[in-house]
């Protein structure tokens, strides 16, 4: 497939993902849609990308769903449109490899949506969060409800979404929407460093941590205790891991 909006650079084990729309300020359109189910078709068949990383091209990440291509929706079209991107995002989620969100600017919207579904959210002090969707007489379309709740809490996420209100980089740190903030010019810098070390641990352990804690949050605190039960003795099956706890009774560093 031809790419036009996504610029994709895989080494080192992480694959970085622009989105690059920038005259609409990386708005979603149907052809990203496409295009970004297509990246992660071929993401999911390799074996050798270890984080994937997200940010997007001059001074926005994501300022939402493209609203020209939904001025004209109907229910049906609505329904579709929100079904679609509710489908991608809960893959993005569902990938065994974590996820860095590098949040260069704007994440208004389905931008919010996007880095929410990602396990990790690094901003630049430029960087503005908000569901503005009241504006336009909508809610979030993209399960914004289902995660900013279950990111920052009830209360946050009801004040959030009923005033659409706008927060900075701090503000957001402050909410626990995001992790960290940086300087823009450090924000790449940053992000990669958090990814190599993570790209760095050759174990199963790290695709096996983010499944548990992210199934644990779906069920009830007596089933994740037994779902991580059941994957902690899983990596007793895996050479990196009898690799790891030899190197440190050997005093030495892991080879993975
Ligand atoms: N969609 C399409 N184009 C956009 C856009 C967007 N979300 N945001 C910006 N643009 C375009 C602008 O129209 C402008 O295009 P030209 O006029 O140059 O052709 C260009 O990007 C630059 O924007 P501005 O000139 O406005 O730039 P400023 O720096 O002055 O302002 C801004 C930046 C981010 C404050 C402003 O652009 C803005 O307010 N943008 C809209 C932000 C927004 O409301 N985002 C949320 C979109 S709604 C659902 C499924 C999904 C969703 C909802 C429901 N279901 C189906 C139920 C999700 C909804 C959304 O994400």
């Amino acid at each position: 497939m031809d790419y036009n909006i996504l610029k994709i650079g895989i080494s080192n084990r992480i694959a970085v993902v622009v989105i690059s729309r920038p005259a609409a300020l990386n708005a979603l359109n149907s052809d990203f849609f496409s295009e970004f189910n297509h990246f992660l078709d071929d993401l999911e068949l390799r074996n050798d990308v270890k984080v994937l990383v997200i940010t997007g091209e001059g001074k926005s990440f994501v300022a939402g769903a493209d609203i020209s291509e939904m001025a004209d929706f109907g229910e049906k079209e609505g329904f579709a449109f929100s079904e679609k991107g509710q489908r991608t995002f809960n893959r993005l989620e569902q990938l065994q490899i974590p996820v860095i969100a590098a949040i260069n600017g704007y994440a208004l919207g389905g931008g919010c949506e996007l880095a929410m579904a990602c396990d990790f959210r690094i901003a630049s002090n430029l960087a503005k969060f908000g569901q503005p969707e009241m504006n336009l007489g909508l809610i979030p379309g993209y399960a914004g409800t289902q995660r900013l709740a279950r990111l920052t809490g009830l209360g946050n996420a009801l004040y959030l979404i009923l005033t659409a209100a706008t927060l900075s980089a701090d503000e957001a740190l402050r909410m626990g929407l995001i992790q960290k903030v940086t300087d823009p010019e450090m924000l790449m810098e940053e992000v990669m460093k958090l990814a190599s070390k993570i790209a760095n641990n050759g174990s199963r352990a790290v695709p096996v941590g983010k499944k548990t804690i992210r199934q644990g949050l779906e069920t009830d605190f007596a089933r994740g205790c037994s779902i991580e039960t059941d994957a902690f003795a899983t990596l007793f099956n895996d050479r990196a891991t009898k690799e790891g706890l030899k190197a440190f009774m050997e005093k030495r560093k892991p080879d993975w």
